[in-house]
């Protein structure tokens, strides 16, 4: 049988409760693929994931190959084919005395976590290995990553799968349409209230959301903010954060990028700046992708953006040059 190695950091959090299962059952890297699951956790919450291992044992997957817990980092992406990084610090916290509130503190701590991360999967992973950044901020977090593991060969990708479900899930409740019909949809810029999940883009049964919605006040003044506070209305609803549709957007990221993507569409995930629509080189921003299903993924080009568009691109890129310059030291 093929073998896979994957690292989870936060293996003991609510999101990879939800993902560990699906990770190892044959479903995201396919049935016949031994995927062999190495869980990272803080050393005070590590001795918790060997009852994870005991139910991921006890699902009796055939795909499930070697399980491992541990706190050391270099130990858990060792050889790594995909590292998703979902563990980090959440808001709210009390490190030291100080509850953390700002999002300059989050930056700056979780920015420490990355840090040690990345050097340690640009040394020590696969060269060829994929990386997803779940935790929060993510965008600035797989910069911090990725600019520490100092290896082209890798790639990071920071998570607006789930920001793009949502998006899509809207417009399909609006338009009274099957989610399957809603393709093309891209977040451009940062996993924040930031975010512009393209409307215009994206298309319903093969014509543009927006004209399908027919309803420009709509789309400018309830959509958008639907979409970008929807993790704030599931926290007060459910008095936690999304974490089941949280696990699913992670999923959806590895089997978009491991398998091509279907002819005229496209998947949502930031990635490296190259420049691509006037964005600066040396953020992590949310594009339009492409897979060609043999590990090489593309910024899809060419997408026409109205000016509604370019204003709020605009705002993002300027939240993720902030974000940036609050991690300075840390590059
Ligand atoms: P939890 O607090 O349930 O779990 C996080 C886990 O990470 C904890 O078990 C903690 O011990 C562990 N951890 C902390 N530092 C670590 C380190 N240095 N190495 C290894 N493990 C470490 O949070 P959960 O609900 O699972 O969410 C995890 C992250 O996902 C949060 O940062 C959250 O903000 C973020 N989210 C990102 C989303 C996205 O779309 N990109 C959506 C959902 C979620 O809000």
């Amino acid at each position: 049988m093929k073998e896979i190695n994957v690292a989870v950091t936060g293996g003991a959090g609510q999101i990879a409760y939800s993902l560990l299962p699906r990770l190892v059952s044959g479903e995201t890297f396919g049935k016949g693929v031994k995927v062999n699951l190495r869980l990272i956790e803080i050393p005070q919450v590590v001795e918790k994931l060997e009852g994870t291992i005991m139910e991921l044992i006890d699902c009796g997957f055939d795909e499930t190959g070697n399980l491992l817990a541990t706190a050391d980092i270099e130990e858990g992406v060792k050889d790594a084919d995909w590292v998703l990084l979902v563990g980090s610090i959440p808001r709210g916290i009390v490190i030291d005395g100080k509850k953390i509130e700002e999002r300059s503190d989050l930056l700056r701590i979780n920015g420490g976590i990355f840090t040690d991360q990345g050097e340690a999967i640009g040394k020590l992973a696969k060269s060829d290995c994929k990386i997803l950044v779940v935790g929060n901020p993510a965008n600035t977090n797989a910069l911090i990553g990725m600019t520490k593991a100092q290896n082209t060969g890798q790639q990071w990708f920071a998570m607006t799968a789930l920001d793009a479900n949502r998006a899509k899930a809207q417009l399909a409740i609006k338009a009274g349409k099957d989610i399957s019909e809603v393709t093309n949809m891209v977040i451009w810029g940062n996993h924040s209230p930031t975010m512009y999940p393209d409307p215009y883009n994206a298309l319903i049964a093969g014509q543009s959301a927006a004209d399908v919605i027919n309803d420009e006040n709509w789309i400018e003044n309830e959509y958008l903010p639907l979409v970008q506070q929807r993790g704030k209305a599931v926290i007060d609803a459910r008095g936690a954060s999304s974490a089941a549709s949280a696990a699913n957007a992670a999923i959806d990221t590895v089997k978009s990028v491991e398998s091509k993507t279907p002819e005229g569409d496209w998947f949502s995930a930031a990635v490296a700046s190259d420049g691509s629509y006037g964005i600066p080189e040396g953020i992590i921003f949310g594009y339009p992708l492409r897979s060609d299903g043999n590990g090489n993924v593309e910024i899809v080009q060419g997408v026409e953006l109205n000016e509604f568009a370019k204003s709020k691109i605009e705002v993002t890129t300027q939240e993720l040059k902030e974000e940036k310059e609050a991690v300075k030291d840390l590059l």
